[in-house]
């Protein structure tokens, strides 16, 4: 194959050779995507005790990892974008000028893989023959990155071959290096569709078909060439008369996208189904008629375990049984797995290898994680490998928020869907290092991963109500409001149906709602609540709206929005200035 890469594309094999002097490694493996190389760097990584195999009755072909306690989420302090310009990247994002960056990156890089193998990944995000999918090349002393790339995407001599033809791809490079978290940044070029990663371990940092590929430089081709990359899940509803309806939601990490795009639907909904096409990752484009479609660029899942148990996500517990990879859950005496709220078994080890004390903090890091392909999902929708994707019928926006943001509304249009997208708030999580529990505003889910600036971003969503008249509806949710004893009003996980379902309704126009200054509400008798035992006092709070509170919340959203200067668009200005108008004239 490396002769093959200098016939075909000589530029490749240039760079690869490039690296190699720099980083000068003991091998070279060009990876090929093949089951027989996967069985290799599990049984290799099993002998450097990289992977702990599992129980194999009750955990066939799974594995754990330990991570370097210091190296378990992402970093965003650390995490750049690097353009000629500072105010390309606006002020959501860490900016160095690229010059400096590669010099900086290349002094890392120096020697970082001596007695190491360098690894050389083809993948492609997306479908292999979808023309929305793109593809990238990332080389890493990694193999624990290798496997989890192979799960991730579509990686190998398939990916190979159209990079081949295409001849354009994303350069990442990855070192693991000492793991020193003082030596650690995570850069990316989107000009020169280049990323370099060193110093981390961690899926969000390592993984560079993920976030740094299909979101941040992909926000920034999609923005040049008029489509949207979005932190999205995908999930398809199919209702007891066989139509089906996909939905794409913005929620910040481990606010349960990867349990809403897997849910069972409840007793109570005998005949209705749900189909996964994506948890994390949408790449939307409009097609020649003007349907917004929307793509999957992953082929599996890098979820949160914490959690997880048969009532929060049955699918994924069902799925993570086999063929996966755990990364710093804890484990019990029998070998299995383990993770708070698993629900099932005790744990005897934790996640850094030493005996279980409830007294030296949890089993399992908060941010421990499971990789596994989607096809192990139950609820797996083979219309996720669709060239042309599905045809988008609704965007819901949502957060954590305890108080203010109510169980659903609507957006009165696309551009009230914007601001409403631009204004979104949540607590933070273990996902990135940091405070946990904070509020911050994060808008559409992407302040992580937009990789320019947001008032550009901002103009680029407003500009396609021009595009068609077939834009899908936007609404934003909140499962997680509390009443004043702290306690969710809402049941959430599968019961969360009931709210698709409004929101489906409402596409179809088969319901009207209430009008109120924020958006439109559903009247309570819409959400289909018989058999939950829920409290209609509880009801009447999570569609209520406290106008003292959201006049307080729009003055905020506007001055956040107003921070990004001179290049926020007018429509999102005037968005604003009218909530706040029929918020104080109400
Ligand atoms: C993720 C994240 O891993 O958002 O998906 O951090
Ligand atoms: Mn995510």
């Amino acid at each position: 194959m490396k002769n093959q890469i200098k016939a075909s594309l000589p530029e490749l094999s240039h760079w690869i050779n490039e690296v190699a002097s720099h980083t000068n490694p003991d091998k070279i493996h060009l990876c090929d995507g093949s089951e027989d190389e996967y069985q290799f760097l599990i049984d290799q990584m099993k002998v450097t005790r990289d992977l702990i195999e599992l129980d194999k009755d009750s955990y066939p072909n799974c594995f754990l990892h330990r991570s370097d306690p210091e190296d378990v989420a992402r970093v965003e302090h650390l995490t750049y974008i690097c353009t000629p310009e500072k105010d390309d990247v606006g002020s959501n994002n860490n900016w160095m000028e690229p010059k400096d960056a590669h010099a900086k990156m290349d002094k890392l890089f120096e020697n970082s893989m001596k007695n190491r193998t360098m690894y050389i990944i083809p993948y492609c995000m997306g479908p292999i023959d979808s023309p929305y999918s793109r593809c990238g090349i990332e080389i890493t002393d990694s193999p624990y990155v290798v496997a989890n790339m192979k799960l991730m995407t579509r990686m190998g001599k398939d990916a190979l071959k159209r990079i081949f033809k295409e001849k354009e791809y994303v350069k990442g490079l990855h070192s693991t290096g000492k793991l020193d978290p003082n030596e650690r940044f995570i850069m990316h070029f989107p000009e020169e569709l280049a990323i370099k990663s060193f110093g981390s371990g961690y899926g969000g940092n390592a993984l560079l078909g993920k976030k740094c590929h299909a979101l941040r430089i992909a926000s920034w081709q999609a923005k040049k060439e008029g489509w949207l990359a979005e932190h999205m899940l995908i999930v398809g509803v199919e209702n007891p008369e066989g139509e089906k309806h996909y939905i794409a939601c913005a929620f910040p990490s481990a606010c349960g996208k990867t349990n809403l795009a897997m849910l069972i639907p409840p007793k109570s909904h005998k005949g209705w189904k749900i189909w996964t096409i994506g948890d994390d990752i949408a790449w939307l484009h409009l097609d020649k008629t003007g349907q917004m479609q929307a793509i999957n660029p992953e082929a599996g899942y890098f979820g949160v375990a914490k959690g997880t148990n048969e009532a929060t996500n049955k699918n994924a517990f069902d799925m993570i049984k086999k063929d996966t990879i755990f990364t710093n859950v804890g484990l019990t005496k029998n070998n299995e797995p383990w993770w708070e709220s698993k629900d099932i078994g005790e744990p005897a080890i934790d996640w850094k290898g030493k005996e279980y004390d409830s007294d030296n903090g949890p089993a399992a890091h908060p941010n421990s994680r499971f990789t596994v392909s989607a096809k192990n999902n139950p609820s797996y929708s083979s219309l996720a490998e669709a060239s042309d994707g599905v045809p988008i019928s609704a965007i819901v926006f949502g957060g954590r928020r305890k108080k203010l943001a109510p169980l659903v509304y609507e957006a009165k249009n696309w551009k009230h869907g914007v601001f409403i997208g631009a204004g979104m708030a949540s607590e933070t999580t273990a996902a990135a290092t940091g405070i946990k529990g904070v509020l911050r505003r994060d808008p559409m889910a992407m302040l992580p991963f937009c990789g320019y600036n947001f008032a550009d971003y901002w103009s680029h969503w407003i500009s396609f109500d021009k595009k068609t008249n077939k834009l899908p509806k936007i609404f934003h949710i909140n499962w997680f409001r509390k009443d004043n004893e702290g306690k969710f009003l809402w049941p959430g996980f599968n019961e969360n149906l009931r709210v698709l379902r409004w929101i489906i309704d409402r596409c179809d126009e088969k319901i009207n709602a209430r009008e109120t200054a924020i958006g439109f509400l559903p009247h309570a008798s819409d959400i289909d609540t018989s058999d939950l035992g829920i409290a209609q006092k509880n009801i009447d709070e999570l569609l209520s709206i406290d106008e003292n509170d959201w006049i307080e919340e729009i003055n905020s959203i506007g001055k956040y929005i107003l921070s990004f200067g001179e290049r926020v668009p007018t429509e999102l200005i005037n968005e604003y200035k009218k909530l706040s108008k029929s918020l104080n004239n109400n």
